[in-house]
């Protein structure tokens, strides 16, 4: 097939095995990163090969980093932005070094993505990731002792507030300035190692708690891919976290930005929406969610698409616990959905 399916393993501490995800039929790809070291250190080399060794072992690839993650200093555009910037090119160099094609990453303030509950169990016994506006009214990390599913808690409540004030005095035209200042720097190193840099939307796509978030909508995508133009500045195009927004037409957005190959990296998961915006992660099919999944791999078969592609959070099914969204049934599930949309409009398109 021309899109190259992955998985993302959380290294050996995963529950979930390279040997299961290598019995996924169809399965390529290794989505992994280096977790012994903290945001805004260099990976060691050794790290690297040992991921890649591993995957090579059980017949897969690791081509694949989610994510190196962009210290907040960056995105803050403070005094040491400059020096851990430089580490982070330093870090792409590495993981090209090792078979590393694509880098996920993300701009969100503060938080990667939030949700109010992770095992919101569903009348078929299944449990999976909400957001519900209701438990999140009146939640102000400002104020309250809070603690929301998903965010790095390796962060005080104090921390936290004191990064959440700088935020704000920031802004988003302040954010803006330094994502311009980061992609200045590492995309013409990304590019010159052979790597796509794919930036994650922000999930989900508005702002929380007053925090600016600008990786969101169409008219910000156009803006973030014009301030390099190059397909190493391309997109992880997340259908679940764009389309946790009424306003977004997933479906068109696919289709533009793999028309002009600016997608280098598809996280495919399926969303129920509801009236008041709150949101519940279903299995991957159409018709258990919001979105038509059937329409956004005709488009990407139709366009040609070449890169890759990966079962996103998954429910928790079959007695199975873990690491929430990232359990191995339901993403297989997933896996093999997908795998058979996209060898029948592969077929068709050619
Ligand atoms: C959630 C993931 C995100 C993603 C980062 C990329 O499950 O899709 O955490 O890995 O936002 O930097």
């Amino acid at each position: 097939m021309k899109m190259k399916m992955s998985f993302r393993w959380y290294g050996e501490d995963d529950p979930v095995t390279l040997e299961y995800i290598s019995q996924i039929p169809g399965m390529r790809s290794i989505v992994s990163a280096v977790y012994d070291v903290k945001p805004g250190e260099v990976w060691s080399e050794g790290s690297l090969a040992k991921i890649k060794r591993n995957c090579e072992a059980h017949g897969l690839v690791f081509d694949v980093v989610e994510s190196i993650p962009v210290h907040e200093d960056i995105k803050l555009g403070r005094e040491n932005a400059d020096k851990l910037i430089d580490v982070y090119c330093e870090n792409i160099r590495r993981c090209a070094k090792y078979g590393v094609k694509c880098i996920t990453y993300n701009f969100m303030p503060v938080f990667d993505w939030t949700r109010t509950q992770l095992d919101k169990r569903a009348n078929d016994g299944s449990t999976s990731l909400v957001m519900y506006m209701d438990q999140l009214k009146g939640l102000d990390p400002l104020t309250d002792d809070i603690h929301l599913p998903g965010w790095d808690s390796s962060y005080t409540q104090l921390e936290v507030r004191g990064l959440i004030n700088a935020y704000s005095a920031l802004g988003e035209e302040g954010l803006w300035k330094n994502l311009e200042t980061f992609l200045k720097k590492v995309i013409p190193v990304a590019q010159q190692c052979g790597v796509k840099m794919a930036i994650h939307p922000d999930d989900p796509p508005y702002p929380i708690f007053n925090l600016p978030r600008i990786i969101t909508c169409e008219k910000n995508l156009d803006r973030m891919l014009s301030i390099v133009d190059s397909p190493a500045n391309s997109l992880c195009l997340c259908t679940g976290s764009l389309g946790c927004a009424k306003s977004n037409d997933v479906v068109s957005m696919v289709k533009k930005y793999s028309a002009v190959g600016r997608i280098a990296f598809m996280h495919i998961r399926n969303v129920k929406l509801m009236e008041d915006g709150s949101f519940e992660e279903r299995a991957h099919l159409s018709s258990c969610g919001s979105l038509d999944i059937g329409e956004i791999v005709r488009v990407l078969a139709k366009n040609g698409y070449d890169g890759y592609v990966r079962p996103d959070h998954g429910r928790m099914i079959w007695g199975e616990s873990g690491k929430p969204g990232y359990g191995l049934y339901d993403r297989a599930l997933g896996a093999t959905y997908l795998n058979g949309l996209f060898e029948a409009y592969e077929k068709i398109y050619g």
